[in-house]
């Protein structure tokens, strides 16, 4: 049966109708119907090793597309709903978002799941199903607020399997139980599985806000990813979430183990496990108690666990480095503590070094320590993170096992990030270079051959300009906002933290307006658009989200300055959003602190897309850099040793740059008249003394920098035709980002699975 057969029957048996007669929501369930029956019949790849994936996060995105594509039926599905007078977007207008990841951490680990399955490599991944996901954010007053992101509706991606797991906490058990999604591999005619387990009876939203019961862990263990911690029933519960995800997973790969006729002190051979980041560290002592329990000597349970799990870092913040109290794990998984005792013994036998223990200070359980010292593998996720990693963050177990540490630079999957997102320059890429690169991107280099082609130049202009407009149609429909497609499109989206430094654009914003104020107008109208969550109770974050919602408030009344720029903060900027804005952008803005960004994989989009990076050397910024050239690429400020140094020593006095005279009148225009008067004062207040007396992300060491290359890149901009080469260019580099790479190297040095 084809596409178009399936479908009638499918919207005959559900609706009794054809499908012409259904609405977009009867035609969307019974496509995602078809979709996931065809995907969920697909084999498993084979393998003599297969691969877990465990994270907290896997920020998956809308399925429909991307799994048509996968399935080889994207284009026979866009025909057939053309020939209908449907469209497939339209369709995907009714899908809801999952809304199970907070940022690069869960959308790398989505992307990883795509390049495993289209890659025909025999892996997994293993999650958990929250409800309600991070929570939507919704702009009041000028500020954020959240609200639940419900996801599940009745018919879903989510396959029931039928199968759970008895998770043993102190005091009482859980089932968890076992939801499945399938991921079609492109390509291949297998397909690999997403798992996420959840309670069995799940608490509904609450009625108002993000605030529930933390206390409630059986009905709300699963209600929401990262829920507030700022108590220690928050940290408790996080500490909840993350032994249930690992036991119930855990679990799981002994079972299947088992079933694939193999014995428990195999586990080396036949399983290899992924710890993304430290939330899932604690399937490490899970796996050597389960082992035990199946009969091994701790000796041969530490060995066979040592030898399945890889550790992957993504953040040097200190506060991202977890280190629960010994007491929490009592609380929730006192099993585990005479493991996490003596694998703290064992550690101290290997070193003299202090720093590399499992249980210090406090008495605190360093996740990261567990996973290097009883995993066989830690990497970075850019070159320039993994050097950090080596030589200062992680130099005392460098120095323990130079021979565990490696890089491997994050991808991103370009089937959702170029084919889905971006069909017109994809037809584009195909009409002029063939088709071989969207089974292998690193072909995209063969458009350098079109550089002296100015017909091929131009319609890649063009190609953008009908992906800005669509973008407007999008803001329009959604926000009301009207824009200049005229004006240059310069983009930063990502989570909100100091470190990425939304605040030096907002600074950026305040010194266009007041030239523009002071009739020194721009060569051409620009348009800022930003996109960020802010951790709920994260304040500072929340004042810069206040900052740019004040400054696009002010512009938006100020006809004098409005047709020259203007400012625009997208609502809850999710995967949707960022698969609209992406295409749409000129300007791709990654100016985080040097040393600060492990590696960032939104760049990596917008390259792809034929956008420009305005950067720092930071995290995967420098590997553009050198793929692309300078004449590429606008590069600033600080280079990452100068950070660190003046971190260590402790030499940073924001005040001492406020006092220049280019900074001072743009920091103080923060308690300006202008803009108090549509502002909160004491938000304003609070962020403008941060930023003269602490700074701590540095944004006044560079922002004089950044506005004077800022500035560069806008009058490059000018010059179409060197610009549509600098966009010709970075697209052709931009394969080396594909995850498929990246996935291809995890598996030739870790993973193995074949
Ligand atoms: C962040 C947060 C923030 C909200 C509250 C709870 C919580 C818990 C953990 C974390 C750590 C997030 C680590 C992370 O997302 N790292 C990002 O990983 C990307 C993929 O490797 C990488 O591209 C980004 O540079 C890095 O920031």
């Amino acid at each position: 049966m084809n596409l178009s057969q399936r479908l009638r029957a499918k919207t005959l048996e559900r609706y009794q109708l054809p499908p012409e007669q259904c609405d977009d929501a009867q035609l969307f369930h019974a496509l995602m119907a078809v979709t996931q029956q065809l995907a969920a019949a697909r084999p498993a790849p084979a393998g003599a090793r297969k691969l877990y994936y465990f994270s907290a996060e896997f920020l998956m995105g809308k399925l429909l597309s991307n799994n048509l594509l996968a399935l080889g039926l994207f284009e026979e599905a866009r025909e057939l709903l053309a020939g209908m007078g449907r469209s497939l977007s339209a369709l995907e207008e009714q899908e809801r978002e999952p809304s199970l990841g907070n940022g690069g951490l869960g959308r790398l680990a989505a992307c990883f799941l795509d390049s495993i399955a289209a890659l025909g490599l025999n892996g997994d991944g293993v999650g958990l199903n929250y409800h309600y996901g991070l929570f939507r954010q919704k702009f009041q007053d000028l500020k954020q607020h959240e609200e639940p992101d419900p996801w599940l509706e009745a018919e879903s991606w989510l396959i029931p399997t039928g199968r759970s797991f008895s998770v043993p906490f102190g005091g009482f058990t859980l089932q968890a139980v076992l939801y499945d999604i399938a991921i079609p591999g492109a390509h291949t005619g297998t397909a690999g599985r997403l798992h996420l387990f959840d309670v069995e009876r799940p608490a509904p939203a609450p009625a108002h806000g993000i605030a529930f019961d933390k206390g409630d862990i059986p009905h709300c263990l699963t209600s929401f990813l990262y829920p507030d911690d700022s108590d220690q029933a928050g940290q408790l519960l996080r500490v909840y979430q993350q032994y249930f995800l690992v036991s119930a997973g855990a679990q799981l790969i002994l079972a299947q183990l088992e079933e694939r006729g193999f014995s428990p002190e195999t586990l080396s051979q036949h399983v290899a496990v992924q710890i993304n980041d430290t939330h899932p560290s604690m399937v490490i002592p899970e796996l050597i108690r389960l082992l035990l329990e199946r009969g091994l000597s701790m000796e041969a349970a530490i060995e066979q666990v040592s030898h399945t799990c890889a550790y992957t870092n993504h953040t040097i913040l200190a506060e991202a480095l977890e280190k629960w109290p010994l007491s929490f794990i009592e609380t929730v998984a006192p099993q585990l503590l005479p493991i996490l005792r003596e694998l703290d013994r064992r550690a101290r036998a290997r070193s003299d070094d202090p720093r590399t223990a499992i249980l210090y200070g406090e008495g605190r359980v360093h996740m990261a320590d567990l996973d290097i010292h009883f995993g066989y593998s830690v990497n970075g996720v850019a070159a320039l993170h993994t050097e950090i990693l080596k030589h200062t963050e992680l130099k005392p177990f460098y120095d323990l096992y130079p021979e565990k540490f490696h890089n491997k630079t994050n991808g991103v999957t370009f089937r959702r990030w170029l084919e889905v997102c971006n069909p017109a320059l994809s037809d584009f890429l195909t009409a002029r270079i063939g088709p071989g690169w969207k089974t292998d991107p690193a072909a995209l280099e063969e458009l350098l051959a079109l550089e002296g082609d100015d017909a091929a130049l131009e319609e890649l202009l063009a190609i953008k300009r009908a992906n800005k407009e669509r973008l407007c149609r999008a803001l329009r429909a959604r926000q009301g906002v009207e824009l200049d497609v005229e004006s240059i499109f310069d983009i930063q989206v990502k989570r909100l933290h100091e470190y990425k430094r939304q605040q030096m654009n907002a600074l950026y914003v305040i010194y266009k307006y007041l030239e523009i104020k002071g009739g020194r107008l721009p060569a051409r109208p620009i348009t800022v658009l930003f996109g960020a969550k802010a951790a709920p109770a994260y304040e500072m974050a929340k004042h810069i989200i206040h900052l740019i919602l004040s400054l696009q408030a002010l512009i938006d009344a100020d006809p004098q300055v409005r047709p020259w720029l203007r400012v625009v903060m997208v609502e809850n900027y999710n995967v949707s959003w960022a698969e609209q804005l992406i295409p749409a952008c000129d300007l791709s803005e990654q100016i985080s602190l040097a040393s600060k960004e492990a590696s960032g994989t939104g760049k990596m989009k917008f390259m792809a897309n034929g956008a420009v990076t305005l950067g720092t050397l930071d995290g995967a910024n420098v590997e553009i850099a050198q793929l692309v050239g300078p004449e590429n690429i606008y590069t600033f400020g600080a280079s990452s040793q100068e950070v660190i140094r003046l971190y260590q020593e402790g030499s940073y006095r924001s005040l001492e740059h406020y006092h220049r005279p280019g900074v001072e009148y743009l920091v103080d225009f923060l308690v300006s008249p202008e803009l108090l008067s549509v502002g909160d004062p004491a938000a304003l207040a609070a962020l403008w003394r941060d930023m003269k007396h602490k700074d701590y992300f540095m944004a006044l060491l560079d922002v004089e920098d950044y506005i004077s290359v800022k500035e560069r890149a806008l009058a490059g901009y000018e010059d179409r035709p060197a610009w549509a080469r600098k966009m010709l260019f970075n697209i052709a580099k931009s394969g080396y980002f594909s995850s498929d790479r990246t996935i291809a190297e995890y598996n030739r040095d870790i993973w193995r699975l074949h």
